[in-house]
Formats: C-alpha cells, structure tokens, sequence
C-alpha cells in the first residue's frame, strides 16, 4: 500500500471516530493521538524519505490536506460536544421562578440592647461619652471611691461576688466613673459621661432580680450644676423611653455616693397616671436612682468639691425593657428563647 493510500485509509477511520465520539476529553485524546508527534500520519511522513523528488510534493501536500481535514473534523466536533454540554448543565440548573420562595430569619438586637442602644443614642445628642470598663474590678473603684469603706452597712445594698478581698464582678457601673473622674481634665470642658454594661449580684433570681443584670450611670460634673440640671435630664430620660407625655417625681431616698439622693418615678405610661395594674395603682412608676454626687466622691477622685459639683443617676435597662414592653419576669431576657426575643422588633422602638 503506498503511502497516499495508507493516508486515505486512515482519514476514513479517523473521520469515523471522531463522527462517534460523545465526550470532550475522549475528543482530546483523539486529537493527541492522531496529530502529535507519536501520532500516524507523522509516522506515515517518515516513510517520504524512501520516496523519489517527484512523488515527495504530491505525498507532502496530501498528507498535510489529510491533516487539516482532521483538524478541522475535530474542532467541529468538539464545539458541538460543548454545546451540547452547555445545553444539559442548562437543563439540570433550570430556575422554577414559580416555586414558593424561602423566607431567611434575619436577627436582630437583644431587646436589653434596643434599650441601651437608644439611651446612648439619646445621651450621645446631648454631648455625653459613653465609656466602658472592666466587669471584673477592684473593692477600690467599685465601693471605695463610691464613699463606701470596707464595713460601710450600705455595702449590704450590693451584695457582691467577691474574687479575692479586692477583687469582685462589679455590682454597679459607678466604677468606671470613678476610674474616668480620675482622669478627667476640667481646663478641657466639664465631664459628662454615660457608662452602660453588665454587673453583678448575689440577688437570688426572682421575677423581678437577676444575678447578672444591665445599667446604664451617667454623671455630670461642672461648676455651678444645679438639681434642676438633674430633673431636667431626668424627665428627658423618661419621655425618651416611656413617651412624651411622661412627668416624673422625685422622692428623696439615701445612696452613699449622692447627697441629697432621690428615687425617681415615672407617670405610668399604661394609664396616664390614673391608676391600674401595672402601676399598682398609684399612677407612678419607680424607675432609677439618682443625686448630686457626694462632695467625698469628688475629693477621692482628686476634683476639687469647692468648685466643682454633679449629679448622677443609675438605672436598669433591664427594668426599662421590662416596664416599656410589659414582661413580667426579668429571667424572660436570659432565656434566650428567640420565640420570645422575636416580638420585639426594632422597627417598632420610638
Ligand atoms: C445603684 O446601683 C446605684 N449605683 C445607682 C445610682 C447611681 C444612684 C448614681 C444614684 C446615683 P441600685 O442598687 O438601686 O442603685 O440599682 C440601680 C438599678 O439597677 C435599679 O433601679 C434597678 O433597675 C436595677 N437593679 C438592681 N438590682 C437588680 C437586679 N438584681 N436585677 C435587675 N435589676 C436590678
């Protein structure tokens, strides 16, 4: 068989093969296979050298016309391979836009957080800092610099997780007051400052006490600071939570770190002060603590008590969220049953 013939032989089968092939990597194989190196027409050009000079031309050109009609069979080949690839990956990702579709649970805030996040909000408006600071403290900062020494019966109000003799969980935010009147610089303006966070008791929990709960201090401190600085700032406080309609009242009360120290009420935001259950019929709420911060207060934080003065005031977002969403039980925000957490939509926050 002479060479032209061994060519055309071989195209024939070739065709054949790649007319048959049903896979991409199968025609890439075949491609390999036929025109690379090792392949057969090479090997069939190998044999031009036995040939005569005028045979040699016609056999070159015709092999070189077997090989690009392979070339051009399989290029063919392969793109309709990959059509019909396409075409079954598109049948198999096909979209039923008429399906139901699936509705993604977005999360939200704690609602204890909704309530902290709009009262720093509020006191960030009125040019208050809001800091931080550590929930494990010192005796010093927690009760100490609060004008409450070691055996102070006033202690009793806070029973405490102590660590060591100096070391406790914080039962009140008051320390980081303590910690930023230290500090504060009075030629730059004067201080004023919320401190939000979690602190600690040994409360045993009830509907109303948790061990671990939230509050939110603030304090203000300048020259001439005033208690109708106080009332002011607390009615605001009030109208922002509960609705502005609110009027608070103050009954005098006892904390060591204020003098004179008040309790504050709230006008109950249920019955506009007419009396009914949430308020026990009363027509008022008691919703924090407060005062004009003690002159031994400043004087253990360095200020000078001559000039300077402040009020400062405690309250708990626990207490708050209680009262403003009517939660009867305080161990509801520790569950963390999102069934109950869900019903409080930030959407719905004043
Ligand atoms: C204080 O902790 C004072 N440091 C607040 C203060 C600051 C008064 C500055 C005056 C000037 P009291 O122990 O009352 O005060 O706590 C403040 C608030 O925390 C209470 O009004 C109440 O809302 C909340 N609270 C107290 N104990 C618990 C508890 N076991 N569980 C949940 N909330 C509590």
């Amino acid at each position: 068989m002479d060479l032209k013939d061994r060519l055309t032989e071989l195209k024939f089968k070739a065709l054949g093969e790649i007319e048959t092939v049903e896979d991409l990597k199968r025609i890439n194989e075949i491609r390999v296979n036929l025109l690379g190196k090792k392949g057969p027409i090479t090997e069939v050009l190998r044999g031009m050298k036995d040939l005569s000079k005028e045979e040699r031309p016609v056999v070159g050109s015709f092999a070189n016309k077997v090989r690009d009609e392979l070339t051009e069979a399989i290029a063919k080949r392969s793109e309709k391979l990959e059509i019909i690839k396409i075409a079954k990956k598109l049948e198999k990702e096909k979209i039923d836009v008429t399906l139901p579709g699936v509705s993604v649970k977005v999360g939200q805030s704690h609602i204890i957080m909704q309530v902290i996040d709009q009262l720093e909000k509020f006191f960030l408006g009125m040019g208050y800092q809001v800091v931080d600071g550590p929930e494990v403290e010192e005796d010093h900062y927690n009760f100490e610099m609060m004008n409450l020494p070691k055996d102070h019966p006033a202690r009793d109000m806070q029973d405490t997780f102590y660590i060591t003799n100096q070391i406790l969980m914080r039962t009140q935010t008051s320390p980081v007051q303590a910690r930023t009147m230290e500090k504060h610089d009075f030629s730059k303006g004067p201080l004023k400052m919320i401190s939000p966070g979690k602190v600690y008791r040994r409360d045993t929990d009830d509907a109303t006490h948790s061990h671990q709960f939230h509050q939110v201090e603030g304090l203000v401190i300048d020259k001439h600071i005033t208690m109708a600085d106080l009332k002011g700032t607390l009615q605001a406080i009030a109208r922002t939570v509960f609705g502005d309609e609110r009027e608070i009242r103050l009954r005098p009360s006892y904390f060591p770190f204020t003098e004179p120290s008040v309790e504050v009420d709230v006008s109950c935001f249920k019955c506009g002060g007419n009396g009914c259950s949430v308020c026990k019929q009363t027509g008022w709420i008691e919703v924090l603590g407060a005062g004009m911060v003690h002159p031994n207060v400043l004087t253990m934080a360095g200020i000078d008590s001559t000039v300077y003065g402040g009020f400062a005031f405690g309250l708990g977002p626990d207490r708050f969220a209680m009262l403003k969403y009517g939660v009867d039980d305080i161990r509801e925000f520790y569950l963390n049953d999102v069934r109950f957490l869900s019903q409080f939509s930030q959407k719905g926050q004043r």
